[in-house]
């Protein structure tokens, strides 16, 4: 399409756009749907906009309490917390993990779900900012000195941005820290991510203390 577009046109409605977008004369949306007529795509139009108004960067706040009230009797819960200490006390530090959304995926409610309960559990959490590529995670994970990152996935990214990510940690000296995806995954996928070396899946519906005890068990295992 870019090819047999009017290349002229396109530029001089992006132009329009950028224009709009400083001077706040015009509308914006009259502009980016004429220019999508002339074979803008999504991308050229946003880059347009991006040029006055920056990238949006989402920031993630997470509370913590809340998973804990609920829960605080069950008897998972409690093996998990128990777990922990058990790490804090064979590894020295509590079990530290990433919560990351990679690409194109904003289903964030899932992340913060189980980075709010993971911290109820006694981990140490971080979590990775939206649309994060593979190298990013992988340098977030390394300099926070993490022992797993769990890649949370709805938007369907799992085969080729979960194994970018194990590389990447890999290129970068770190394989020994875990991988383990979580959300949407089609239970077809499961064994490429396990030939690709994703710890553990963790689909919809998962009991997020179990998931707890299988990454701490998984990692002690291979000490
Ligand atoms: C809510 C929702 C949305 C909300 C998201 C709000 C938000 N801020 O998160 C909105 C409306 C924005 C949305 C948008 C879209 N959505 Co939507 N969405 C959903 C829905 C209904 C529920 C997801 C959810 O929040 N579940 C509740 C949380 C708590 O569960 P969870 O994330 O699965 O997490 C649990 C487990 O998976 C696991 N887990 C997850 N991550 C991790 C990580 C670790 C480390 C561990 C241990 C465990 C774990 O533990 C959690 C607790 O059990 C699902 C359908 C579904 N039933 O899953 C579709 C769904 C994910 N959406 C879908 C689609 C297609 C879209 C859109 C592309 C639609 C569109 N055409 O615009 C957009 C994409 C937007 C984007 N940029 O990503 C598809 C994805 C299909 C696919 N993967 O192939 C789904 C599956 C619906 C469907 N059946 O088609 N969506």
């Amino acid at each position: 399409m870019k090819a047999d577009r009017n290349t002229e046109l396109v530029k001089a409605n992006l132009d329009a756009l950028s224009k709009c977008a400083e001077t706040g004369k015009g509308n914006l949306l009259e502009l980016a749907v004429e220019a999508a007529e002339n074979f803008a795509t999504l991308g050229e139009i946003s880059d347009a906009l991006e040029v006055h108004f920056g990238r949006h960067k989402a920031d993630t706040k997470l509370i913590s309490g809340v998973y804990g009230k609920e829960v605080n009797k069950d008897s998972t819960f409690i093996k998990a917390q128990q777990l922990a200490d058990k790490f804090a006390e064979i590894e020295g530090r509590r079990p530290r993990v990433m919560i990351a959304k990679m690409g194109q995926d904003g289903h964030d409610r899932g992340a913060k779900v189980v980075a709010s309960s993971f911290a109820d559990l006694g981990f140490d959490v971080d979590m990775g900012s939206l649309f994060q590529t593979p190298e990013e995670v992988a340098k977030q994970a390394i300099e926070n000195d993490v022992h797993f990152v769990g890649a949370s996935s709805l938007a369907a990214g799992h085969k080729t941005l979960i194994p970018q990510l194990i590389e990447e940690l890999t290129r970068l000296g770190r394989p020994d820290i875990l991988v383990f995806a979580g959300g949407v995954i089609p239970a077809q996928d499961y064994d490429y991510l396990f030939e690709r070396k994703v710890a553990g899946v963790f689909g919809p519906g998962t009991v997020i203390s179990e998931s707890a005890i299988t990454m701490i068990t998984k990692y002690l295992e291979q000490d």
